[in-house]
């Protein structure tokens, strides 16, 4: 247990975690069974185009999620468009900044417009009374993103794209298995869009879906996701290869078998973390909003700067510098990425509770690598962080913001330079 800062990685110590570990560490529980299945694969000869294990696969989701269709797709990003090409939308879309860049980027990529809306500052997800406010004659259509895996205020928003004719999507990437009031995510809007890639609570290595309960649309997106080809000779549509083949179905199947222990581990560490930032003043973990089920694939917490003596910038540099590969998702907020940030129209209003989560929010990994003693230990060091925050602060610019990272950090966090207060 370290007991002084200088014993911190950040100022010459030794790491306290050799091997590091990540926020979205890939979760492979039983790889035997996984060997197995993709051997299957390889023995059967059918490697991609609409095969078993994509339909099973496809079936596996639609049940769970309780939606009448479920469309693999080689990854969210492409399910993203290929949604949005068969709602044949045009012009502007609005979306949270406060997201993953591949939300607006899916957009921008097919000729639509991402425009920037703020998010509620408790829940993260999109402000419904934000996105009044940019809608234009040219918007065709609200992308909300269940951030975190917290439902959207899906009623509200609904009522928002209904009073100006507007389609409702949602990105559903870190959503898979929760549930808003009951109701499970994959049945609102028009369509969502689910991703399996490695990072994510279940996984296909790399992979998507797009859920919805509209017959018509549904069939649209098969078309699109395979060059809009209809039958032997028909093209009925300019598609695209978006298919998902049958190694990654496979491992997607496999995770799914894996998700009951997942899940049982996320809460387990998501009660351990909330029991060792209770108490830490400057740091708490953001809620689950109230009538939301989570996957707890994201454990996320907010930091006080004045409080916790420390800018979370920093407070990530020292804690990756130990090993512990914590995150700012989404810093700096899309607005502020190329290329939106050149361009005005893409944030036509002040975007406050995006700017001030992309400077305080940072996540801590979990998932069933990660075990309690290693959280523990975190929690001893965040109160040794916080207890010497000045005396940290000096140090920080006694060595001119050049702190030491982790030997096997491939990030090279940005070091903000802080004034010794
Ligand atoms: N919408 C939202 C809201 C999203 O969050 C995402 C993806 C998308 C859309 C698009 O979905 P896809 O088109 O990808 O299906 C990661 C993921 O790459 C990305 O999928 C995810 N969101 C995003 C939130 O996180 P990075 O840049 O943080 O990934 P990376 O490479 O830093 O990986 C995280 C850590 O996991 C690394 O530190 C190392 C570890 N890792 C990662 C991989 C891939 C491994 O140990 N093994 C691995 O194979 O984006």
């Amino acid at each position: 247990m370290k007991t002084m800062t200088q014993q911190l990685a950040a100022f010459g110590g030794v790491p306290f975690l050799e091997r590091p570990i990540h926020v979205g560490q890939p979760t492979i529980l039983n790889p035997e069974r996984l060997l197995q299945r993709l051997g299957d694969v390889l023995r059967s000869g059918h490697l991609t185009n609409h095969g078993p294990q994509v339909r099973e696969f496809e079936e596996a989701v639609a049940a769970f999620v309780q939606a009448r269709h479920c469309i693999a797709i080689c990854n969210a990003t492409t399910a993203l468009q290929i949604v949005a090409r068969a709602m044949d939308l045009t012009g502007e879309v609005i979306v949270p900044s406060f997201t993953f860049i591949a939300s607006a980027h899916a957009l921008e990529w097919i000729g639509l417009t991402p425009v920037f809306a703020d998010v509620n500052p408790e829940t993260h997800t999109l402000d419904a009374s934000s996105v009044k406010r940019c809608v234009t004659d040219k918007t065709s259509a609200i992308l909300g993103v269940h951030v975190w895996g917290h439902a959207c205020d899906v009623a509200e928003l609904s009522v928002v794209a209904r009073q100006n004719s507007l389609r409702l999507i949602f990105d559903a990437c870190h959503a898979f298995g929760c549930s808003s009031f009951g109701q499970h995510v994959g049945n609102f809007g028009d369509a969502e869009v689910f991703s399996f890639h490695a990072t994510k609570f279940v996984h296909s290595f790399e992979g998507g879906v797009i859920t919805t309960n509209n017959d018509e649309l549904a069939a649209r997106c098969r078309r699109l996701r395979a060059f809009g080809i209809t039958g032997l000779t028909e093209v009925a549509d300019a598609g695209i290869n978006g298919k998902m083949h049958e190694l990654s179905a496979a491992a997607g199947l496999h995770s799914l078998e894996c998700l009951p222990e997942i899940l049982l581990a996320n809460i387990r560490n998501r009660e351990i973390w909330a029991a060792e930032l209770n108490g830490i003043s400057g740091l708490s973990l953001i809620p689950i909003p109230v009538g939301n089920d989570s996957n707890c694939q994201y454990v996320v917490a907010k930091i006080d700067e004045q409080v916790f003596g420390l800018h979370r910038d920093q407070l990530v540099s020292i804690l990756r510098s130990e090993g512990l590969f914590v995150r700012s998702y989404f810093a700096p907020g899309c607005h502020r990425s190329e290329p939106y940030s050149r361009v005005a129209r893409h944030t036509p209003i002040p975007l406050p509770v995006t700017d001030q989560l992309t400077e305080t929010v940072l996540q801590f990994p979990t998932g069933p690598g990660v075990d309690r003693e290693t959280i523990q230990r975190t929690g001893e060091m965040l109160r040794l962080i916080r207890d010497h925050a000045e005396e940290i602060r000096h140090r920080w610019n006694a060595v001119d913001g050049a702190i030491q990272f982790h030997p096997k950090d491939p990030a090279r966090p940005t070091v903000r330079l802080r004034e010794a207060g």
